[in-house]
């Protein structure tokens, strides 16, 4: 991005036509940068409770005050409890992911969080890392283009998930790839494709069987590939036996010739890429999900190919986390870790807490009481599922730190609330796209505004203040520190911010896959070892049309939640008036036949039910969803209303649910799959007068 300032403030950010790597693209919501960073309601200085909690009374202070209270109220939960006490939090990851996780292993607590790892991405990881050893993404970057492009649980026009554009793979949609879109929704991104499989909510990985099941029976296999790089075909033959397309089409509700299609299509027509999104990873079958995804790519030889799929290089020195802080005791502490070992355990690739393990354990105190929440960009509140557990959690905490720019829902409930640095007030480095990357990106900070401190420098103070190991090093000798291999300083770095290195394929061909046999896993016997299912299976939404036919009486269609728009992420940027203009209030979508039998026409507010609550919607009706399924959007409150807005009104996770079963690899919890109900809005509904 180019950023201009003028005066010390920032006047405009544009995209910058020579990055190698955006190619002069942006998005609505980093043009909007300057808007929200000089927003009257913008955090500028520290700010701690006086009066009861979440009662919105506050008063000024500053840093030195709120930083010394917190490291005090820290070391005596540390020194009285153990460190384990103290959770840290953080939302999807940012500049300062990995800065959070050293902070935890200075503290020496195991127990802490970040959405992504159970829900969102690292199931998807982690099943790519058990199957081939490292992460792969569609190569739109190369001279040759992929020639089909399979759409799964994904909108990449709207989201760029993960570090990656959207741009590249619309341009290869439009460009002549055949697309497939598997999709409950005709997204943005499958109205660019030539063939939609309007899957049923939570059934992905029997699509994703059945599309194996057709590829071997009519040997449409890489047959080359297959042998001289995988294991465990045979293995893997014998059990697809029982998952054909006639059954998987009772399943997700796809015509079988649909599913015989797109299985030919993708194995004859290659090059092939699945771009592949966080649907995947928000239902309890997550894990075997993304396996058998990734057991597609490999028996059709689209691994580490020219317009396939590419595994990208790291090029920076790892990060610093200060592992030694953590020893083996207190890893054994960490709340979930036993149960989902890939989450928490020793062979999880990003070991952290379990979140409804955690927000259980400050509610219940069982196994142990949670004393303390920090979070650095997190709003729980909103983006966890079961909202009223979640506020119950807060509440009960000791302490509680929350570091963002805006006073969220979730902040209003902390004991102190510090005002966290925007992008442009910061420094960072990172490769992108994540877990497979191609470019180095160096961001410096531009401007200050008000008191406002990155969640780096923040937790470097903290640390400071209670002489944890460590605390010598700060984030500026850290950035140093990883560039060392590029032989650069960040300072260097101005020159050229982002550095870009075209693909190099096929690189197991001297070096073998990096897994235990060195080949392909489509059996996996480390799984095995692990207790978990060296195959993939498919296991049923708990909650569903089939799991809990008496509840469809009530709640007769399937819920999905969260599908991304252009102008928000999560639950931020509804401060901001151009934004808001473009997309003015919380939308649930539904197909004309759901609405025709609920008297709900176009533009009605609706309410939409499930059996953990009732939140209200402006209905979108449409066609571009299958009959049956409502989707709706997550993240709504209103920041007009003042701070803390209406965090129950219309949030999408007052609807999910945070209870077992999970899926028994990683935890994930069910955000897309569940069962709801939908009616108009009546004048008498408490809901009503609530925006
Ligand atoms: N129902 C439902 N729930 C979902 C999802 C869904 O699809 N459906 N998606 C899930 C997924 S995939 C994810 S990753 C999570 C995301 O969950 P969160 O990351 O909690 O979501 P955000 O709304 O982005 O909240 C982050 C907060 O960080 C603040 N912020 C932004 N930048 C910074 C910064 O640099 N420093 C600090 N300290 N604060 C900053 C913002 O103001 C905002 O309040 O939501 C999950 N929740
Ligand atoms: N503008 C914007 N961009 C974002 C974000 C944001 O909040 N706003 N969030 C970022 C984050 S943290 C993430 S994780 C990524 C996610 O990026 P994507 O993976 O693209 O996420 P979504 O748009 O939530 O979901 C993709 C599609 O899944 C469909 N879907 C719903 N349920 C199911 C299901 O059970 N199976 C299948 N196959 N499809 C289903 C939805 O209709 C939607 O079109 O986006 C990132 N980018
Ligand atoms: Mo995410």
């Amino acid at each position: 991005m180019v950023m201009e300032v003028a005066n010390g403030r920032l006047a405009s950010v544009r995209p910058d036509p020579e990055s190698p790597f955006s190619l002069g693209y942006a998005c609505a919501k980093g043009l909007a940068t300057p808007e929200l960073m000089y927003h009257p309601s913008r955090l500028l200085a520290p700010l701690k409770r006086v009066g009861e909690r979440g009662a919105g009374s506050w008063k000024v202070v500053g840093w030195d005050e709120a930083l010394g209270e917190i490291a005090a109220a820290l070391r005596a939960i540390k020194d009285q409890h153990g460190a384990r006490e103290i959770a840290l939090g953080q939302g999807t990851a940012r500049h300062h992911y990995c800065h959070v996780r050293r902070f935890a292993n200075q503290l020496g607590t195991p127990n802490w969080y970040e959405p992504g790892l159970a829900n969102c991405f690292l199931p998807r990881v982690t099943a790519s890392y058990f199957t081939y050893g490292g992460l792969l993404v569609g190569d739109f970057y190369g001279a040759t283009p992929p020639r089909t492009v399979v759409i799964w649980g994904c909108n990449p026009v709207v989201s760029n998930p993960d570090g990656k554009l959207g741009f590249r793979v619309r341009d290869a949609l439009r460009g002549g790839a055949f697309g497939i879109a598997v999709d409950p929704r005709r997204s943005e991104t499958a109205r660019l494709c030539d063939l939609w499989l309007p899957v049923r909510p939570g059934t992905d990985a029997a699509l994703a069987l059945a599309m194996c099941h057709v590829i071997i029976a009519e040997r449409l296999y890489d047959e080359a590939f297959v042998q001289k790089w995988t294991v465990g075909f045979d293995e893997l033959a014998r059990h697809l036996a029982a998952f054909s397309p006639a059954w998987a089409s009772k399943v997700t509700g796809i015509p079988a010739e649909d599913i015989d299609r797109a299985a030919r299509r993708y194995a004859t027509a290659g090059p092939a890429a699945i771009e592949w999104g966080v649907a995947i990873d928000q239902n309890v079958n997550s894990f075997q999900t993304a396996r058998a995804l990734c057991i597609l790519r490999a028996l059709t030889g689209n691994i580490d190919n020219p317009g396939g799929e590419i595994f990208g290089e790291s090029r920076l020195r790892s990060y610093p986390l200060q592992r030694t802080g953590l020893n083996k005791a207190a890893v054994k502490g960490r709340l979930g870790a036993n149960d989902f070992k890939l989450l928490g355990g020793p062979a999880a690739i990003v070991p952290s807490a379990h979140i409804p393990a955690l927000f259980r354990a400050m509610r219940t105190g069982e196994p142990h009481p949670i004393r303390a929440l920090l979070t650095f960009g997190n709003n729980p509140l909103l983006t966890v599922a079961n909202a009223s557990d979640v506020r119950e959690a807060l509440a009960r905490l000791e302490l509680f730190v929350a570091v963002d720019m805006f006073l969220t829902p979730s902040a209003a409930l902390a004991d102190y609330v510090l005002p966290a640095a925007f992008w442009p007030e910061l420094d960072q480095v990172s490769e992108l796209p994540a877990f497979a990357p191609l470019a180095v990106v160096a961001q410096h900070r531009v401007v200050r505004t008000g008191q406002c401190r990155s969640d780096e420098e923040i937790i470097d103070e903290l640390a400071r203040r209670m002489g944890l190991p460590g605390s010598d090093k700060a984030v500026g000798e850290i950035l140093n520190h990883r560039l060392e291999p590029l032989n650069v300083t960040f300072e260097d770095m101005k020159e050229t911010p982002t550095r870009f290195y075209p693909p190099r394929y096929s690189r197991y061909r001297e070096q073998g896959f990096a897994t235990p046999s060195g080949k392909v896993e489509l059996l996996s016997q480390s799984l095995a070892r692990l207790g978990y299912d060296s195959l993939p299976t498919y296991r049923e939404p708990p909650e569903s049309p089939v799991s809990s036919p008496a509840a469809t009486r009530t709640f007769p269609y399937v819920l999905t939640t969260g599908m991304r728009r252009a102008e928000y992420f999560h639950s931020e940027q509804r401060q901001s008036a151009r934004m808001r203009k473009r997309r003015p209030e919380p939308v649930a979508e539904l197909h004309p036949e759901t609405a025709a039998a609920n008297t709900v026409r176009n533009r009605d507010w609706v309410v939409i039910r499930s059996p953990r609550g009732a939140i209200k919607m402006r209905a979108h009706v449409s066609t571009n969803i299958v009959p049956g399924v409502v989707a709706v959007e997550h993240g709504w409150w209103f920041p007009e209303q003042g701070p803390g807005g209406d965090a129950f009104a219309s949030n999408a996770n007052v609807l999910t649910a945070d209870g077992p079963p999970y899926d028994p690899a990683m935890g994930s919890y069910q955000l897309r799959g569940l069962l709801c109900s939908v009616e108009r809005l009546r004048e008498d509904d408490p809901l009503n007068g609530r925006d």
